[in-house]
Protein backbone atom coordinates (compact mmCIF):
# COMPACT_ATOMS: atom_id res chain seq x y z
CA UNK A 1 0.00 0.00 0.00
CA UNK A 2 1.27 3.59 -1.13
CA UNK A 3 1.30 5.91 2.03
CA UNK A 4 -2.20 8.47 2.12
CA UNK A 5 -1.61 12.35 1.27
CA UNK A 6 -1.00 13.46 4.64
CA UNK A 7 -3.59 16.40 4.15
CA UNK A 8 -6.63 14.89 1.66
CA UNK A 9 -5.82 11.60 4.14
CA UNK A 10 -7.43 14.20 6.70
CA UNK A 11 -10.57 14.61 4.77
CA UNK A 12 -11.24 10.84 4.56
CA UNK A 13 -10.83 10.84 8.29
CA UNK A 14 -13.02 13.47 8.92
CA UNK A 15 -16.02 12.43 5.97
CA UNK A 16 -16.42 8.81 8.36
CA UNK A 17 -16.69 10.71 11.28
CA UNK A 18 -20.55 10.50 12.44
CA UNK A 19 -20.14 13.41 15.41
CA UNK A 20 -22.62 15.91 13.31
CA UNK A 21 -20.29 18.74 15.16
CA UNK A 22 -17.24 17.91 13.08
CA UNK A 23 -15.10 20.64 11.65
CA UNK A 24 -12.16 20.13 8.60
CA UNK A 25 -9.57 22.66 9.40
CA UNK A 26 -7.27 20.35 7.21
CA UNK A 27 -7.86 20.67 3.60
CA UNK A 28 -6.87 23.95 1.77
CA UNK A 29 -10.38 25.06 0.73
CA UNK A 30 -12.36 28.52 0.96
CA UNK A 31 -15.45 28.04 2.46
CA UNK A 32 -18.66 30.87 3.40
CA UNK A 33 -20.18 31.60 6.37
CA UNK A 34 -22.31 29.00 6.07
CA UNK A 35 -19.39 26.69 6.04
CA UNK A 36 -20.25 25.84 2.10
CA UNK A 37 -17.69 25.99 -0.81
CA UNK A 38 -19.06 28.95 -2.49
CA UNK A 39 -20.35 29.17 -6.29
CA UNK A 40 -18.76 32.56 -7.42
CA UNK A 41 -21.72 34.54 -9.72
CA UNK A 42 -18.74 35.80 -12.16
CA UNK A 43 -18.56 32.09 -12.26
CA UNK A 44 -22.19 31.27 -13.00
CA UNK A 45 -22.33 34.44 -15.76
CA UNK A 46 -19.81 32.92 -17.56
CA UNK A 47 -21.58 29.45 -17.72
CA UNK A 48 -24.84 30.87 -18.71
CA UNK A 49 -22.58 33.20 -21.45
CA UNK A 50 -21.60 29.63 -22.58
CA UNK A 51 -24.30 27.73 -21.91
CA UNK A 52 -26.30 29.81 -24.56
CA UNK A 53 -23.14 29.72 -27.47
CA UNK A 54 -23.45 26.11 -26.92
CA UNK A 55 -20.13 25.72 -28.68
CA UNK A 56 -19.23 22.07 -29.39
CA UNK A 57 -16.54 20.51 -27.41
CA UNK A 58 -13.33 19.85 -30.36
CA UNK A 59 -9.85 19.14 -29.01
CA UNK A 60 -8.56 22.38 -27.78
CA UNK A 61 -4.94 22.74 -28.83
CA UNK A 62 -2.08 21.05 -26.92
CA UNK A 63 -0.54 24.39 -24.89
CA UNK A 64 -4.80 24.80 -24.13
CA UNK A 65 -7.34 27.80 -25.08
CA UNK A 66 -5.77 30.84 -26.96
CA UNK A 67 -7.64 33.55 -25.10
CA UNK A 68 -6.72 31.47 -21.91
CA UNK A 69 -3.23 31.56 -22.09
CA UNK A 70 -3.60 35.15 -23.21
CA UNK A 71 -5.61 36.23 -20.29
CA UNK A 72 -3.23 34.43 -17.66
CA UNK A 73 -0.30 35.61 -19.05
CA UNK A 74 -1.73 39.15 -18.69
CA UNK A 75 -2.69 38.29 -15.05
CA UNK A 76 0.61 37.28 -13.92
CA UNK A 77 2.69 39.15 -15.46
CA UNK A 78 0.70 42.31 -15.94
CA UNK A 79 -1.05 43.35 -19.23
CA UNK A 80 2.08 46.25 -19.76
CA UNK A 81 4.98 43.78 -18.83
CA UNK A 82 7.90 43.88 -21.08
CA UNK A 83 8.49 40.31 -21.22
CA UNK A 84 5.02 39.83 -22.44
CA UNK A 85 6.05 42.90 -25.47
CA UNK A 86 9.45 41.26 -26.04
CA UNK A 87 7.56 38.25 -26.19
CA UNK A 88 9.93 36.28 -23.94
CA UNK A 89 6.89 34.44 -21.69
CA UNK A 90 4.96 31.51 -23.06
CA UNK A 91 1.97 30.71 -20.83
CA UNK A 92 0.29 26.80 -21.50
CA UNK A 93 -3.00 25.59 -19.85
CA UNK A 94 -2.44 23.38 -17.23
CA UNK A 95 -4.21 20.94 -15.26
CA UNK A 96 -4.51 23.38 -11.47
CA UNK A 97 -1.32 24.48 -10.45
CA UNK A 98 -0.30 20.86 -9.72
CA UNK A 99 -0.01 20.11 -13.59
CA UNK A 100 1.75 23.18 -13.87
CA UNK A 101 4.03 22.57 -11.64
CA UNK A 102 4.79 19.17 -13.28
CA UNK A 103 4.99 19.81 -16.52
CA UNK A 104 7.65 22.61 -15.54
CA UNK A 105 9.45 19.62 -13.60
CA UNK A 106 9.34 17.31 -16.68
CA UNK A 107 10.43 19.85 -18.46
CA UNK A 108 13.36 20.84 -16.08
CA UNK A 109 14.34 17.12 -15.95
CA UNK A 110 14.51 17.07 -19.53
CA UNK A 111 16.82 20.26 -20.37
CA UNK A 112 18.63 20.18 -16.52
CA UNK A 113 19.24 16.42 -15.96
CA UNK A 114 21.34 17.13 -13.24
CA UNK A 115 20.19 20.12 -11.63
CA UNK A 116 18.99 19.86 -7.80
CA UNK A 117 15.76 21.13 -6.94
CA UNK A 118 15.21 23.32 -3.21
CA UNK A 119 11.85 23.79 -1.74
CA UNK A 120 11.10 25.64 1.48
CA UNK A 121 11.44 24.00 5.04
CA UNK A 122 8.67 23.35 5.43
CA UNK A 123 6.60 23.42 2.20
CA UNK A 124 3.25 22.07 0.64
CA UNK A 125 3.74 18.22 1.11
CA UNK A 126 3.16 17.97 -2.58
CA UNK A 127 5.64 19.37 -3.70
CA UNK A 128 8.93 16.83 -3.07
CA UNK A 129 6.72 14.36 -4.48
CA UNK A 130 6.25 16.18 -7.87
CA UNK A 131 9.98 16.62 -7.98
CA UNK A 132 10.99 13.86 -6.77
CA UNK A 133 8.64 11.95 -9.17
CA UNK A 134 9.99 13.64 -11.91
CA UNK A 135 13.71 12.46 -11.34
CA UNK A 136 14.59 15.36 -9.31
CA UNK A 137 16.95 14.96 -5.67
CA UNK A 138 14.89 17.56 -3.67
CA UNK A 139 16.34 19.14 -0.74
CA UNK A 140 15.20 21.75 1.63
CA UNK A 141 16.09 25.58 2.14
CA UNK A 142 15.72 26.62 6.35
CA UNK A 143 11.93 28.69 6.31
CA UNK A 144 9.95 28.56 9.39
CA UNK A 145 11.54 29.91 12.27
CA UNK A 146 8.79 28.54 15.53
CA UNK A 147 10.84 30.89 18.05
CA UNK A 148 9.52 33.90 15.81
CA UNK A 149 6.76 32.39 14.26
CA UNK A 150 8.06 34.26 11.18
CA UNK A 151 10.67 33.20 8.63
CA UNK A 152 14.36 32.41 9.45
CA UNK A 153 15.56 34.83 6.70
CA UNK A 154 19.06 34.99 7.58
CA UNK A 155 19.04 30.99 7.04
CA UNK A 156 17.25 31.04 3.70
CA UNK A 157 20.02 33.94 2.07
CA UNK A 158 22.82 31.09 3.32
CA UNK A 159 21.15 28.44 2.10
CA UNK A 160 20.51 30.29 -1.61
CA UNK A 161 24.32 31.67 -1.26
CA UNK A 162 25.59 28.11 -1.07
CA UNK A 163 23.45 26.13 -3.84
CA UNK A 164 24.96 25.46 -7.01
CA UNK A 165 24.61 27.49 -9.94
CA UNK A 166 21.77 26.00 -12.01
CA UNK A 167 19.99 24.66 -8.82
CA UNK A 168 15.97 25.07 -8.90
CA UNK A 169 14.60 27.21 -6.25
CA UNK A 170 10.79 26.49 -5.71
CA UNK A 171 9.36 29.66 -4.22
CA UNK A 172 5.49 30.39 -2.61
CA UNK A 173 4.91 33.74 -4.43
CA UNK A 174 2.61 34.72 -1.59
CA UNK A 175 0.44 33.17 1.15
CA UNK A 176 3.23 30.25 2.55
CA UNK A 177 1.47 26.64 2.83
CA UNK A 178 1.82 26.14 5.39
CA UNK A 179 3.09 28.32 7.50
CA UNK A 180 0.89 31.58 6.44
CA UNK A 181 4.77 33.26 6.89
CA UNK A 182 5.59 35.36 3.86
CA UNK A 183 8.64 37.58 2.83
CA UNK A 184 9.05 41.12 3.14
CA UNK A 185 9.19 43.46 -0.01
CA UNK A 186 12.59 43.95 1.25
CA UNK A 187 13.45 40.31 1.34
CA UNK A 188 12.24 39.56 -1.96
CA UNK A 189 14.51 42.28 -3.04
CA UNK A 190 17.68 40.28 -1.42
CA UNK A 191 16.13 36.62 -2.89
CA UNK A 192 15.55 38.00 -6.03
CA UNK A 193 19.37 39.64 -6.02
CA UNK A 194 20.69 35.92 -5.00
CA UNK A 195 18.98 34.41 -7.44
CA UNK A 196 19.49 36.20 -10.20
CA UNK A 197 23.78 36.66 -9.28
CA UNK A 198 23.88 33.25 -8.71
CA UNK A 199 22.20 31.71 -11.69
CA UNK A 200 19.66 30.38 -9.78
CA UNK A 201 16.32 28.95 -11.45
CA UNK A 202 13.40 30.87 -9.68
CA UNK A 203 9.98 28.51 -9.91
CA UNK A 204 7.40 30.22 -8.38
CA UNK A 205 4.19 28.80 -7.23
CA UNK A 206 1.77 31.19 -6.93
CA UNK A 207 -1.59 29.59 -6.20
CA UNK A 208 -3.34 31.67 -3.70
CA UNK A 209 -3.06 34.91 -5.76
CA UNK A 210 -5.75 37.72 -4.38
CA UNK A 211 -5.65 35.70 -0.62
CA UNK A 212 -2.66 37.89 0.59
CA UNK A 213 -2.90 41.25 0.18
CA UNK A 214 -4.61 41.60 -3.39
CA UNK A 215 -4.17 40.70 -7.26
CA UNK A 216 -1.52 43.07 -7.78
CA UNK A 217 0.25 43.47 -4.72
CA UNK A 218 0.22 39.42 -4.71
CA UNK A 219 1.55 39.20 -8.02
CA UNK A 220 4.55 41.93 -7.85
CA UNK A 221 6.98 39.63 -6.75
CA UNK A 222 6.30 37.44 -10.43
CA UNK A 223 6.66 41.57 -11.77
CA UNK A 224 9.83 41.74 -10.06
CA UNK A 225 11.52 38.63 -10.82
CA UNK A 226 10.21 39.06 -14.34
CA UNK A 227 12.52 42.38 -14.77
CA UNK A 228 15.83 40.86 -13.55
CA UNK A 229 15.98 39.67 -17.49
CA UNK A 230 16.75 36.22 -16.93
CA UNK A 231 14.70 32.33 -16.67
CA UNK A 232 11.82 32.39 -14.47
CA UNK A 233 9.16 29.59 -14.09
CA UNK A 234 5.86 30.03 -12.89
CA UNK A 235 2.55 27.87 -12.02
CA UNK A 236 -0.32 29.47 -11.01
CA UNK A 237 -3.70 28.12 -10.06
CA UNK A 238 -7.21 29.47 -10.23
CA UNK A 239 -8.66 26.73 -7.75
CA UNK A 240 -9.33 28.94 -4.77
CA UNK A 241 -9.17 32.19 -6.53
CA UNK A 242 -12.28 31.06 -8.46
CA UNK A 243 -13.24 28.33 -6.33
CA UNK A 244 -12.98 25.94 -8.91
CA UNK A 245 -11.51 23.09 -7.26
CA UNK A 246 -12.36 20.16 -9.39
CA UNK A 247 -12.07 22.08 -12.93
CA UNK A 248 -8.73 22.07 -13.03
CA UNK A 249 -7.70 25.48 -13.93
CA UNK A 250 -4.10 26.49 -13.62
CA UNK A 251 -0.89 27.25 -15.71
CA UNK A 252 2.56 27.02 -16.10
CA UNK A 253 4.48 30.05 -17.57
CA UNK A 254 8.26 30.36 -18.76
CA UNK A 255 10.22 33.12 -19.44
CA UNK A 256 12.99 32.74 -21.38
CA UNK A 257 16.06 35.14 -22.23
CA UNK A 258 15.03 35.73 -25.57
CA UNK A 259 11.91 35.31 -28.12
CA UNK A 260 13.76 32.70 -30.33
CA UNK A 261 14.22 30.69 -27.02
CA UNK A 262 10.82 31.22 -25.84
CA UNK A 263 9.59 29.91 -28.87
CA UNK A 264 11.82 26.31 -28.66
CA UNK A 265 10.70 26.17 -24.59
CA UNK A 266 7.08 26.32 -26.16
CA UNK A 267 7.87 23.70 -28.47
CA UNK A 268 9.45 21.75 -25.92
CA UNK A 269 6.52 22.18 -23.14
CA UNK A 270 4.14 21.23 -25.81
CA UNK A 271 5.69 17.45 -26.38
CA UNK A 272 5.50 17.17 -22.93
CA UNK A 273 1.95 17.93 -22.65
CA UNK A 274 1.29 15.15 -25.68
CA UNK A 275 3.30 12.77 -23.89
CA UNK A 276 1.72 13.12 -20.86
CA UNK A 277 -2.09 14.05 -21.47
CA UNK A 278 -2.48 15.21 -25.00
CA UNK A 279 -4.55 18.67 -24.52
CA UNK A 280 -6.45 20.26 -21.42
CA UNK A 281 -10.01 20.23 -21.00
CA UNK A 282 -12.28 23.09 -22.02
CA UNK A 283 -14.72 23.97 -19.96
CA UNK A 284 -12.58 25.24 -16.69
CA UNK A 285 -10.42 27.73 -19.14
CA UNK A 286 -13.84 28.79 -20.62
CA UNK A 287 -15.33 30.04 -17.67
CA UNK A 288 -11.73 31.34 -16.29
CA UNK A 289 -11.31 33.06 -19.92
CA UNK A 290 -14.64 34.28 -20.34
CA UNK A 291 -14.55 36.01 -17.06
CA UNK A 292 -11.29 37.42 -17.10
CA UNK A 293 -11.80 39.03 -20.75
CA UNK A 294 -15.41 41.01 -19.56
CA UNK A 295 -14.64 43.52 -18.02
CA UNK A 296 -17.96 43.33 -16.02
CA UNK A 297 -17.19 39.77 -14.90
CA UNK A 298 -13.37 40.69 -14.16
CA UNK A 299 -14.85 43.35 -12.05
CA UNK A 300 -17.50 41.01 -10.10
CA UNK A 301 -14.65 38.63 -9.81
CA UNK A 302 -12.19 40.99 -8.31
CA UNK A 303 -15.24 42.18 -5.31
CA UNK A 304 -15.47 38.73 -4.87
CA UNK A 305 -11.98 37.65 -4.14
CA UNK A 306 -11.75 41.21 -1.98
CA UNK A 307 -14.79 39.26 0.01
CA UNK A 308 -13.12 35.94 0.70
CA UNK A 309 -9.93 37.45 1.54
CA UNK A 310 -11.29 39.90 4.14
CA UNK A 311 -13.83 36.82 5.22
CA UNK A 312 -10.39 35.49 6.29
CA UNK A 313 -8.70 38.02 7.91
CA UNK A 314 -11.96 38.26 9.87
CA UNK A 315 -11.73 35.08 11.54
CA UNK A 316 -7.90 35.56 11.74
CA UNK A 317 -9.19 38.23 14.19
CA UNK A 318 -12.50 36.14 15.82
CA UNK A 319 -10.40 33.03 16.71
CA UNK A 320 -7.37 35.29 18.51
CA UNK A 321 -10.02 37.40 20.56
CA UNK A 322 -11.92 34.26 21.24
CA UNK A 323 -8.99 32.27 22.48
CA UNK A 324 -8.07 35.17 24.47
CA UNK A 325 -11.66 35.37 25.65
CA UNK A 326 -11.32 31.58 26.71
CA UNK A 327 -8.06 32.08 28.73
CA UNK A 328 -5.76 30.02 26.35
CA UNK A 329 -2.74 29.43 28.24
CA UNK A 330 -0.74 31.64 25.00
CA UNK A 331 -0.94 34.12 22.96
CA UNK A 332 -2.01 33.63 19.35
CA UNK A 333 -1.49 37.48 17.80
CA UNK A 334 0.78 36.05 15.50
CA UNK A 335 -2.23 34.12 13.50
CA UNK A 336 -3.28 37.60 12.44
CA UNK A 337 0.06 38.32 10.84
CA UNK A 338 -0.43 35.32 8.93
CA UNK A 339 -0.69 35.34 5.13
CA UNK A 340 -3.73 33.43 2.96
CA UNK A 341 -5.73 30.38 4.23
CA UNK A 342 -3.56 28.95 6.71
CA UNK A 343 -1.78 29.23 10.23
CA UNK A 344 0.77 27.48 11.56
CA UNK A 345 -1.17 27.33 14.92
CA UNK A 346 1.87 26.05 16.73
CA UNK A 347 -0.53 23.22 18.15
CA UNK A 348 1.56 19.68 18.85
CA UNK A 349 0.81 16.25 17.53
CA UNK A 350 -0.45 15.35 20.62
CA UNK A 351 -2.96 18.41 21.03
CA UNK A 352 -4.11 17.91 17.24
CA UNK A 353 -4.97 14.61 18.17
CA UNK A 354 -6.95 15.54 21.17
CA UNK A 355 -8.67 17.88 18.56
CA UNK A 356 -9.66 15.58 16.59
CA UNK A 357 -10.18 12.25 19.78
CA UNK A 358 -12.60 14.19 21.64
CA UNK A 359 -13.28 17.40 19.86
CA UNK A 360 -13.54 15.86 15.80
CA UNK A 361 -11.95 19.35 14.64
CA UNK A 362 -9.97 17.99 12.33
CA UNK A 363 -6.60 19.81 11.48
CA UNK A 364 -3.12 18.67 9.87
CA UNK A 365 -0.02 16.92 12.07
CA UNK A 366 2.03 19.58 11.70
CA UNK A 367 -0.37 21.69 13.65
CA UNK A 368 -1.35 23.94 10.37
CA UNK A 369 -5.07 24.86 10.58
CA UNK A 370 -7.29 26.21 7.02
CA UNK A 371 -8.79 29.51 8.54
CA UNK A 372 -10.41 29.63 6.03
CA UNK A 373 -12.84 26.78 7.31
CA UNK A 374 -13.81 29.02 10.75
CA UNK A 375 -16.90 30.97 10.30
CA UNK A 376 -19.26 33.12 12.61
CA UNK A 377 -21.27 29.47 13.50
CA UNK A 378 -17.95 27.23 14.35
CA UNK A 379 -15.27 29.96 15.76
CA UNK A 380 -16.27 29.71 19.46
CA UNK A 381 -16.21 25.54 19.03
CA UNK A 382 -13.14 25.91 17.55
CA UNK A 383 -11.71 28.62 20.49
CA UNK A 384 -12.87 26.58 23.10
CA UNK A 385 -11.53 23.13 22.22
CA UNK A 386 -8.02 24.76 21.28
CA UNK A 387 -7.96 26.84 24.27
CA UNK A 388 -8.98 23.74 26.30
CA UNK A 389 -6.09 21.11 24.81
CA UNK A 390 -3.41 23.53 25.69
N1 LIG B 1 0.75 24.84 -4.71
C1 LIG B 1 0.38 25.10 -3.46
C2 LIG B 1 1.32 25.81 -2.55
C3 LIG B 1 -0.88 24.70 -3.00
O1 LIG B 1 -1.23 24.96 -1.75
C4 LIG B 1 -1.74 24.03 -3.87
C5 LIG B 1 -3.02 23.58 -3.36
O2 LIG B 1 -4.04 23.62 -3.83
C6 LIG B 1 -1.30 23.81 -5.19
C7 LIG B 1 -0.05 24.21 -5.57
C8 LIG B 1 -2.12 23.02 -6.18
O3 LIG B 1 -3.18 23.69 -6.70
P1 LIG B 1 -4.26 22.91 -7.56
O4 LIG B 1 -5.27 22.42 -6.61
O5 LIG B 1 -4.77 23.96 -8.48
O6 LIG B 1 -3.58 21.81 -8.29
O1 LIG C 1 -2.56 22.26 1.09
C1 LIG C 1 -3.75 22.08 0.85
O2 LIG C 1 -4.54 21.74 1.72
C2 LIG C 1 -4.29 22.34 -0.55
C3 LIG C 1 -5.08 21.21 -1.14
O3 LIG C 1 -2.22 16.53 -2.44
C4 LIG C 1 -4.31 19.98 -1.48
O4 LIG C 1 -3.22 22.73 -1.33
C5 LIG C 1 -3.71 19.19 -0.51
C6 LIG C 1 -3.04 18.03 -0.82
C7 LIG C 1 -2.92 17.65 -2.13
C8 LIG C 1 -3.52 18.41 -3.12
C9 LIG C 1 -4.21 19.58 -2.78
Amino acid sequence: MAPRDPILGITEAFVADKNPNKINLGVGVYYDDNGKVPLLQCVRKAEALMMEKAAPRTYLPIDGLAIYDKAVQELVFGAESPVIQEKRAITVQALGGTGGLKLGADFLKRFSPDAQVWISDPSWENHRALFESAGFQVNNYPYYDPATRGVNFAGMLDELNAMPSGSVVVLHACCHNPTGADLTSEQWDQVIDVVSKRGLVPFLDMAYQGFGDGIAEDGDVVHRFAATGGSLFVSNSFSKSFSLYGERVGALSIVATSAEEASRVLSQLKRVIRTNYSNPPVHGGQVVATVLATPELRQMWEDELAGMRLRIREMRRLLVDKLAANSAAQDFDFVVRQRGMFSYSGLTKPQVDRLRNEYSIYAIDTGRICVAALNSHNVDQVAKAIASVI
